[in-house]
């Protein structure tokens, strides 16, 4: 999980109010001499900063996920409640620092799933065959490794259907990018 993410969804999309009570501070002690023991000195302290701003991370997931989001493994999905377009869902995932959800197991299509019964809309993935009719890939392009579609899905309607969305059983359904459904992000 990477903070800058973190700290940019908690600004734009929550009310959270955040105080800490731990603060990475910089471990000021003196190093008396050069060399291979400056160094390992250099490094201890990194060492300790990382292991406060994992932890700090660690706080910041679960106050996110407690808030109002669902989560699997190191991804959180996170919703505005609002409803749009493929594309605008993927613009608008992309600026807060993440991606339409992209789930790779089952766990992570059940964590999305939660989200969306909460707000009891259909979300979007971010699975689509846009580029390559028939092709289901993640937005990174790579062909998907795991699926739940419906029965007799993906079925491209009136050859117009290259966006998926999930239904409220956890299934999928390709379907046309210009409707509007639930825009969840995941971040990771
Ligand atoms: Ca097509
Ligand atoms: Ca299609
Ligand atoms: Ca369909």
């Amino acid at each position: 999980m990477k903070l800058f993410q973190i700290l940019c969804v908690v600004m734009v999309s929550m009310p959270l109010v955040v105080t800490s009570t731990q603060s990475c501070q910089h471990a000021d002690k003196k190093s008396g001499s050069q060399g291979l023991d400056e160094l390992n000195h250099k490094r201890e302290t990194l060492e300790q900063e990382l292991r406060c701003l994992q932890s700090s991370v660690a706080a910041l997931k679960n106050a996110l996920v407690f808030n109002k989001g669902t989560s699997s493994g190191n991804k959180i999905y996170l919703t505005n409640g609002q409803t749009t377009t493929y594309n605008e869902a993927y613009t608008i995932c992309a600026k807060a620092g993440g991606q339409l959800p992209s789930p790779q197991i089952t766990e992570e299509n059940e964590a999305i799933l939660t989200l969306a019964l909460q707000h009891k809309r259909d979300p979007f993935l971010g699975i689509n065959d846009i580029g390559d009719e028939g092709t289901f890939r993640y937005p990174n392009g790579e062909e998907i490794t795991y699926s739940n579609w419906a029965v007799d899905e993906p079925n491209d309607v009136l050859e117009v259907e290259d966006c998926v969305e999930m239904f409220s059983d956890g299934k999928w359904n390709d379907e046309n990018c210009e409707e509007k459904r639930l825009i969840i992000c995941e971040f990771s």
